[in-house]
């Protein structure tokens, strides 16, 4: 880390030092031995502030989506965290989509600090960084924070663990999302957006949608309100925005937000728990010696041990993590 420290780097993001959020966001999705220091040090002046996940599959007008909601709350004077998680970054950017919109619009403006990231997850949904990165705009003194993800998983660490409230975008185009569309998916989403309703085919998806709705609704505490909006345009999303403020309020009551939390965070401990079993595992390749193994193979080999058994045998030999 340097002469400069870790409290120094952290003093530095807290004053909307562009640099050090770009170094700190690199080496959180580089090295794995980043967080489990600098997390610490960023814990003592970090405060969660309101995060909106924006998802949907390829192509549904996120990003555009998320362009509009950021000229928006700029429009109100707040500062605005973006992270988009990209599947598709670095190496082929754009190449799914042709037209895929970016966030270049706010390039020069101080006040929106946009970060894409790839979704190196090594269990399926985000990568590991992807908390921390949000926790990191958080520091910078964004005032609001929203997340873009293509999809959402049901396994492991999703967008419904970092985000306080997920927005789903469907397009018109979605006819068939919809009906194959699982239940558990529909439970993920606060917020239901139909996108591009400048298009034919945007009511036969919200008949659809509602109608799917109609049969879990009862089962939720929130009634996910479906909503329209052309995001080229900006129609519809200052509807989003409000829906979102809707959401947080209702979260505010009963503890619904301190619990929600607690879900989360158990969630990510979870999932450090999984990230560290994977890395103590894949240490077992460099901490045992090529002679070691080969003397267990030696064993199965002659039938004393089956492979699972002299697995076990290494992995108990180990240091701790
Ligand atoms: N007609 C119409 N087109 C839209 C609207 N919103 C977005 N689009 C277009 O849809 C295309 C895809 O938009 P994006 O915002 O890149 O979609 P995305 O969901 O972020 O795409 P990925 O990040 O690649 O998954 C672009 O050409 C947009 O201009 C809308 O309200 N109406
Ligand atoms: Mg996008």
């Amino acid at each position: 880390m340097g002469a400069e420290g870790l409290d120094g780097l952290v003093e530095r993001l807290a004053q909307r030092d562009v640099r050090a959020a770009a170094r700190v966001i690199s080496l959180l999705e580089s090295d794995p031995d980043f967080a489990p220091v600098f997390i610490p040090a960023l814990a003592k002046v970090h405060r969660q502030r309101p995060r909106l996940g924006v998802t949907g599959s390829p192509g549904v007008g996120k990003s555009t989506v998320v362009n509009a909601l950021i000229r928006h709350v700029r429009g109100l004077g707040m500062r605005v965290g973006v992270v988009a998680v990209d599947p598709t970054s670095p190496f082929s950017g754009g190449a799914l989509l042709g037209d895929r919109v970016r966030m270049n619009e706010f390039f020069s403006d101080d006040a929106v600090f946009i970060r894409s990231m790839g979704t190196r997850g090594s269990m399926g949904g985000l990568s590991a960084a992807t908390a921390n990165v949000v926790r990191v705009l958080e520091v910078f003194g964004s005032d609001v924070v929203f997340i873009e993800t293509v999809g959402m998983g049901q396994t492991g660490f999703d967008i419904v663990d970092i985000a306080d409230c997920v927005t789903l975008v469907l397009s018109p185009e979605a006819g068939d999302q919809i009906q194959t569309m699982k239940a558990g998916v529909m439970e993920i989403a606060d917020i239901f957006v139909i996108n591009k309703a400048d298009r034919p085919g945007a009511d036969a998806v919200r008949v659809a949608l509602e109608q799917t709705l109609a049969m879990v609704w009862e089962r939720l505490p929130w009634r996910p309100p479906v909503l329209s909006s052309e995001a080229r345009t900006g129609k519809g999303i200052a509807e989003i925005w409000q829906m979102f403020g809707e959401y947080l309020n209702y979260l505010g009551e009963h503890d619904r937000a301190r619990e929600k939390r607690l879900r989360q965070v158990e969630r990510e401990i979870e999932f450090n728990v999984a990230s560290l079993v994977q890395r103590h595992l894949s240490a077992a390749s460099e901490v045992t010696p090529a002679t070691r193994l080969r003397s267990v193979a030696q064993e199965v080999a002659a039938g004393r041990l089956t492979t699972f058994e002299a697995a076990r045998r290494l992995l108990d030999e180990l240091p701790r993590p």
